[in-house]
């Protein structure tokens, strides 16, 4: 019988910038680059990638609670900026069993002490950070092995 495994990856805000946004940190592979390479990956394990962004905070805990309601294998989740500032998503998180991993393109702790702190790091299973996109191909091996 097929493997129907469901994966979020969920982006939050400034992600779909990805490709323009500050390359030098962020590098030039969009958003659409690396949905495509996950789906690839995932489709040989016969997993399937339910891919997302928003810029908007409370999208993303429906999203991380639509992922629990839908008995979902994991997520994987980029907040972007809300990874330093929401308590809500910490709390979504908490709230679902659902196993959560963090990832980053960039490594936060090399960066600015605003970016030292992760709400969502304290509440998910693990952190991948600073790898680039390779960080979300990363967060896919871990999760396919859960
Ligand atoms: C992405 C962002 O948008 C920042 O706000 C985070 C993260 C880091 C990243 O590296 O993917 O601080």
């Amino acid at each position: 019988m097929a493997d129907t495994r469901k994966i979020y990856v969920l982006n939050g805000p400034n992600l779909n910038m990805l490709g323009t946004r500050e390359p030098e940190i962020y590098g030039y592979d969009t958003l659409d680059d690396i949905a495509e390479r996950m789906e690839d990956v995932a489709g040989r394990a016969h997993v399937e990638i339910v891919f997302r962004q928003s810029n908007h905070e409370g999208y993303l805990v429906d999203w991380l609670q639509e992922a629990h309601a839908e008995g979902a294998h994991a997520v994987i989740i980029n907040p972007g900026a809300y990874t330093h500032t929401s308590i809500a998503l910490h709390d979504a998180i908490k709230g679902i069993t659902v196993p959560v991993i963090e990832i980053h393109l960039s490594n936060p702790h090399k960066r600015e002490p605003f970016r030292h702190k992760s709400y969502v790091g304290m509440a998910a299973k693990g952190t991948i950070a600073g790898f680039g996109p390779m960080s979300y191909m990363l967060a896919l091996e871990a999760a396919l092995e859960l």
